[in-house]
């Protein structure tokens, strides 16, 4: 390997980036994730690749006629606020750097091979993770994605528009997810599992069903000093109450439950607020788990609410199921990872990926990189350039291996 994946990565990498953080702020369809998916349709271009975008502002390079039984890799390019370098462009450098080094080693690959960007990996601006993929597989509708707004009110359908695609082509795309015969996604740890047992690259075996949850508390505005305890109808109380249950249902069946985002109006520190609006994040080993945390917290939420007068409505944002990766495909990419030297070990995940959307449609695995910190979804998130390096040979290697079959 050369230094393909450096100069790569020296292009990407200062797109988005926040000084005064040092993490990455790349909303989909605003100016650095524009600017993020320009420098990948050139840097493709400059490598013969012919891009696409889909119905849906999926981006797609191809190496080789787009065509059926296609071997696909990529990840995305949108990050989480403040989030890490490595979540999303690893997989999508990593994919044109493995097709860089699989040309170098005078591959002429059987299968049409393509590097792809799914846009809205996060839901970090529309709320709803993985909607470039669950538009592309028909797993969400597009009526639904539509009239997703971000936080000013700007609905995914005009946003859209905003980047020259037309909404009303959007939805399931049979043609496309016909063409695609296997989806390698290359995607830095997100833990520190590799780390621990000493491996530079691993492999996913499961994802841990998951969802997002919005809790709406609506009270009584008034004057921090006047009114009376006894008076308010607080919607901070019954939201600080269900912050609290989610910390314990988490611990009590092995679960995670994150409130990570939340908006208080109108926000002033001398009035008692009229509104919180909240959004749990909540994941687990199993569906029963799952719903038995939030189940917790919507009780716990309900009953702080009746007991300071508040209204308390719960929405379910997005859910995402338990998903097992294709067992042929994920030992053997495991063992062509290994590199003659055995299998990497395998990984199962609390982190939604594209390729755990795809995997309900196309034999779909993951390949992942030690990540020394185990930060993720934050400036911290780390890898050695070795170790990328490590995982573009295991991911060209795989290719490879797929290509040729
Ligand atoms: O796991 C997540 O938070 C997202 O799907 N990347
Ligand atoms: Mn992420
Ligand atoms: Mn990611
Ligand atoms: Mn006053």
């Amino acid at each position: 390997m050369n230094d393909d994946f450096e100069e790569l990565w020296d292009g990407l990498a200062p797109l988005g980036r926040n000084r005064a953080t040092g993490g990455y702020r790349r909303y989909s369809w605003g100016p650095a994730d524009t600017e993020a998916r320009a420098w990948f349709t050139s840097a493709a271009r400059a490598r013969g690749l012919g891009v696409e975008t889909d119905r849906n502002g999926n981006l797609w390079a191809w190496w080789g006629e787009p065509g059926p039984d296609a071997v696909v890799t990529g990840s995305h390019l949108d990050s989480v606020p403040d989030g890490g370098a490595y979540d999303g462009p690893l997989g999508v450098v990593g994919g044109l750097a493995a097709i860089d080094e699989l040309r170098r080693r005078g591959l002429r690959p059987r299968r049409p091979v393509a590097v792809a960007v799914f846009v809205e990996e996060e839901g970090a601006r529309f709320g709803v993770p993985c909607l470039g993929s669950r538009l592309l597989t028909g797993a969400i509708a597009p009526e639904r994605a539509c009239a997703l707004t971000d936080a000013d009110g700007v609905t995914w359908s005009r946003a859209m528009e905003g980047a020259g695609l037309d909404p009303e082509r959007m939805g399931a795309d049979h043609e496309l997810i016909g063409r695609i015969g296997a989806f390698v996604e290359l995607h830095i740890e997100q833990g520190r599992s590799l780390a621990c047992t000493g491996d530079p690259v691993g492999a996913a075996s499961a994802v841990w069903p998951h969802g997002r949850w919005r809790l709406d508390f609506a009270g009584q505005a008034d004057h921090a000093g006047t009114t009376r305890l006894v008076d308010r109808r607080d919607p901070m109380l019954p939201f600080a109450a269900a912050v609290q249950e989610a910390r314990r249902a988490a611990e009590e069946h092995d679960a995670l439950a994150t409130v990570g985002k939340v908006r208080v109006s109108p926000n002033g520190t001398n009035a008692v607020p009229s509104r919180v609006r909240a959004w749990l994040d909540a994941r687990a080993a199993d569906e029963a788990a799952l719903r038995a945390v939030v189940d917790r917290v919507d009780t716990a939420a309900r009953g702080s609410a009746a007991d300071h007068g508040v209204a308390v409505t719960a929405y379910l944002e997005s859910t995402s199921p338990l998903v097992e990766f294709d067992h042929r495909l994920r030992d053997r990419i495991a063992e062509r990872a290994g590199g003659g030297s055995g299998a990497v070990p395998l990984l199962t995940t609390g982190a939604g990926h594209d390729a755990g959307v795809l995997a309900n449609t196309v034999p779909t695995a993951m390949l992942f990189v030690r990540n020394p910190t185990g930060v993720s979804h934050a400036p911290g998130e780390s890898a050695t350039a070795a170790d990328c390096r490590a995982g573009i040979t295991a991911l060209a290697d795989v290719l490879a291996d797929l290509a040729d079959a």
